[in-house]
């Protein structure tokens, strides 16, 4: 349904800079990031040069899960502004040529909705199948949390942010679903009346020109009949294997295209828990169900531990660069990758897989060079674009968000973190609160961000990592991305070129060719601070060659052997 992968399509093109509204820039000195805020930057994102802005949740919330957790799908909160400032910035945008996406969180909403409250008020509301309430169950074990009457949970699952999945509800003495936080109870998408409600919404805001939509944790809407126990004690989470692609998950994604995407030119790229290549195909491909792309998150999951997300292990690059190319290889003639080392539920990319020390500007450079060389389209997370770091957390008192507190807190139960420090250090390398600290416009106290205190503490580097200073400086990460975004533009090979892995038991060095027709281009990432030999391959040496963009001071006619330098990364173009 979405054509061929070598199809030109813009969305292959373009290159998405996601916004963190709240984190982004505020307008009104409440120290919250807002709409108004937003569009005093619309120049600021213009001469970047991105294409399209995907935009966090707006929408009215009380901020469980900030803004994850929507009381009404069509406003705009109020601390985010009105839905007049929406409109300018939708304007504002468009005038500019950059394209807007739209988060779309329909696994679940707040418990504050009102389908909920009408909900949970009887067992007969008209309301209540939008939810998924059951009944307790009696069990002998001890442990876990009760009904009244000892009862436990309808089933064992687990929720993504720590403790069960269900939560029991005194008014009706039944238990409701939230794969989240138990402000988030997960609709019930069985019931036809709530996908005609979601459909009818989203038609609502394709309504007002919006180009697309990125739909949230958009596998795991099918639940089993039954909802059948958790077996899998490697899942993301317990249940997951019941939850994540369910049964009827592909029936439900084709009658929301059939309903209200097709026809449309849009950009919809689904959030996907625990994707394969193969399962992926299914959703993006040309025979899928219609969606442009998927974000998977094997990359991001090789530095979890033997307990998962909150435990700490160790990548490599060959496992780095293997994953990747799996997923390059996986999507090559059928379905488009969506391109990201970061975004708001993860650390900063420099501190995880750079350098956020010594080579902290060169190894920002060096990853921003393979998110916009590789095959699929680049996303840009705010504050990426300056080499923003994670935050050198000092006390649980500086984190704000739900799933680090909740996981923390589980894993002081079950033991796995004794001391305060072992829980900090946690925090520090793994914590979505790195990537929600307000983004850096200059060196003041608060970072140019607010006049007020801000809701989450501002980096303390803000002196030296800001976009005025990156913007003055023409060696800075930022313009170095600018030339990554002319260069893509430039070059049809750096977007739909094939992928080809070139020495791939190298230790650190990351080399890929990337070829359309006659058309070549050579990617070398040195991923480390040694000054490893890159000796090209014998198809390569000595052709004559342009070199497109390097992170050092370097010249080339040619392909040759060069001792490369810490974070070194060029990018060649084949001129013979
Ligand atoms: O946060 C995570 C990794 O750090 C994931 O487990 C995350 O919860 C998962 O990828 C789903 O994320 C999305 O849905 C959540 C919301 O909290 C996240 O911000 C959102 O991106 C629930 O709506």
């Amino acid at each position: 349904m979405t054509g061929p992968s070598s199809e030109r399509s813009w969305w292959k093109e373009s290159i998405v800079y996601q916004i963190y509204p709240r984190s982004f820039n505020d307008s009104d000195g409440d120290g919250i990031g807002d709409i108004p805020g937003i569009v005093e930057k619309l120049d600021y994102l213009d001469e970047l040069g991105i294409d399209v802005v995907w935009l966090n949740p707006v929408y009215e919330s009380p901020n469980a899960d900030n803004g994850y957790d929507i009381a009404d799908y069509r406003s705009v909160a109020a601390e985010f502004g009105t839905m007049d400032d929406w409109e300018e910035l939708l304007a504002g945008l468009h005038e500019r040529d950059i394209k807007l996406v739209m988060d779309l969180v329909v696994n679940h909403t707040s418990d504050e909705h009102e389908w909920f409250r009408e909900s949970r008020q009887s067992t007969d509301s008209d309301y209540r199948d939008y939810y998924i309430w059951r009944e307790g169950r009696e069990v002998d074990c001890d442990g876990g949390p009760r009904g009244p009457d000892g009862e436990a949970p309808p089933n064992n699952w687990e929720s993504f942010f720590g403790g069960p999945a269900w939560s029991y509800d005194e008014a009706t003495g039944e238990w409701y679903l939230h794969i989240f936080d138990e402000k988030q109870p997960d609709l019930n998408w069985e019931n036809p009346a709530v996908r005609e409600e979601i459909y009818e919404m989203m038609e609502w805001w394709l309504g007002k020109g919006i180009d697309g939509f990125r739909m949230d944790v958009i596998n795991i809407i099918s639940k089993p009949e039954g909802l059948p126990d958790g077996e899998d004690d490697g899942a993301v989470v317990r249940g997951a294997e019941q939850f994540v692609n369910g049964p009827r998950i592909h029936e439900f994604l084709r009658e929301m295209y059939d309903r209200v995407l097709a026809g449309r030119d849009v950009m919809t790229v689904g959030e996907m828990v625990d994707l394969s290549v193969e399962e992926a195909r299914e959703y993006v491909g040309e025979d899928g169900d219609g969606m442009s792309m998927a974000f998977n998150f094997d990359h991001l999951r090789l530095d979890f531990g033997p307990h998962g997300r909150w435990d700490r292990g160790e990548w490599t690059v060959r496992e780095l660069k293997g994953t990747i190319t799996h997923w390059q290889r996986g999507l090559a003639e059928d379905g488009w990758n969506s391109v990201h080392l970061n975004n708001h539920d993860q650390p900063r990319m420099v501190s995880r897989f750079g350098d956020d020390g010594e080579y902290r500007r060169e190894s920002a450079k060096l990853l921003g060079t393979l998110t916009h060389t590789l095959r699929g389209t680049p996303y840009v997370y705010q504050g990426e674009e300056l080499g923003m770091t994670n935050y050198p957390f000092e006390s649980l008192d500086e984190v704000r968000d739900v799933d680090t507190l909740q996981n923390v807190a589980t894993a002081k139960l079950d033991g796995r973190i004794e001391t305060r420090e072992e829980a900090l250090d946690l925090v520090r390398y793994r914590s979505r609160d790195n990537a929600r600290t307000p983004m850096q416009w200059s060196s003041g106290e608060r970072a140019g961000f607010t006049d007020d205190e801000p809701w989450i503490p501002v980096n303390p580097n803000r002196g030296r990592i800001n976009a005025e200073r990156a913007r003055a400086d023409e060696d800075s990460v930022w313009h170095y991305y600018r030339r990554l975004v002319e260069l893509r533009e430039e070059h049809d090979v750096l977007v739909y070129g094939d992928y080809d892995l070139l020495l791939a038991e190298h230790e650190e060095v990351w080399a890929y060719a990337r070829t359309r027709g006659d058309e070549r281009a050579l990617v070398v990432l040195n991923f480390g601070d040694g000054r490893p030999r890159f000796d090209p391959p014998a198809e390569f040496d000595g052709e004559d060659a342009e070199l497109l963009i390097c992170n050092y001071e370097a010249a080339a006619s040619a392909v040759e052997p060069v001792e490369l330098r810490p974070w070194e990364a060029r990018v060649y173009r084949l001129t013979g």
